[in-house]
């Protein structure tokens, strides 16, 4: 039977990596983005909504016949906490309200690592369903993200998988993320695992590949079945090359948010410079 998965914000950096790893011949992408989305290639098995994953309606015509959600949409970066508030948070409800509403069983959520932001490096491996420790108003949103997706998960049965992403970009950009990166095809792998694994429920789980110099636990991922087959130490020389070992006295590498925990990303200055 032919699947349909609905992945908001397709058009963005993690939906345009998954967009081509995502395809399968027994399976439709409904692709959702406020942006303008690629059309679709020769053969490609893909739908396009041009939509806000805050209008209600819209999100109700999205969820329409579809099998489970990936919700990738919402701002990937600190914003002032009114837009924030409006995307990230009021969005994430909409979309688990329009898929409750369809009878959508299944979503999987792009929560980030920035919702532990401020977890220590020196306090050793972070763990699964580390309590919220956010860095900033984004880390919050994806907090609330999670609070959000375990309340649908208990009051109304939905399997909701939140996966909190390290950084998941074609290579390494910086020496944090050798411990953080998540590559796009262990990226695709894990999405499939959480599409895959029967009846989770609600999970928290870690988005990293295997990294050398990886500090996440990647235990609960694994028991949804994904097996990570990357390992960041093949760009280490190269990122080393570029910016040199961390400072141990620094953010990046002291906390697992990295810079955004220090005051370059105070969110308080952003606020007054509206
Ligand atoms: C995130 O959550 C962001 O969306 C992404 O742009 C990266 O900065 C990533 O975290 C990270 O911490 O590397």
């Amino acid at each position: 039977m032919t699947q349909r998965i609905l992945i908001t914000g397709a058009a963005g950096g993690v939906g345009t990596l998954m967009r081509p790893r995502l395809a399968a011949d027994d399976r439709i992408l409904r692709l959702l983005d406020i942006a303008e989305l690629p059309a679709a290639a020769d053969g490609e098995r893909v739908e396009t909504i041009q939509a806000s994953i805050t209008d209600m309606d819209a999100m109700e015509r999205a969820c329409e016949g579809v099998d489970a959600v990936i919700h990738l949409g919402g701002h990937s970066l600190e914003q002032v906490w009114s837009k924030i508030l409006d995307v990230n948070i009021n969005g994430t409800y909409v979309v688990l309200e329009a898929a409750r509403r369809q009878g959508v069983k299944r979503v999987v959520l792009a929560s980030s690592n920035h919702a532990v932001g401020y977890i220590k490096e020196a306090d050793g491996e972070a763990a699964d369903y580390a309590f919220p420790r956010p860095d900033t108003n984004y880390g919050v949103s994806k907090a609330a993200m999670e609070a959000l997706g375990s309340m649908y998960a208990d009051r109304y049965g939905m399997d909701v998988i939140c996966v909190r992403i390290g950084s998941c970009f074609a290579k390494p950009k910086d020496v944090r993320m050798l411990s953080t990166w998540l590559s796009p095809d262990d990226g695709a792998r894990l999405f499939e695992a959480c599409l895959a694994t029967p009846k989770p429920g609600f999970r928290i789980v870690w988005g990293v590949s295997d990294n050398t110099r990886r500090w996440f636990s990647l235990d609960e991922a694994r028991k949804l079945g994904y097996e990570s087959k990357d390992d960041s130490e093949e760009f280490a020389a190269e990122v080393l090359a570029r910016h040199g070992e961390l400072d141990p006295g620094s953010y990046a590498a002291r906390y697992l948010g990295g810079a955004w925990c220090g005051p370059d990303f105070n969110t308080a200055v952003k606020e007054a410079g509206r």
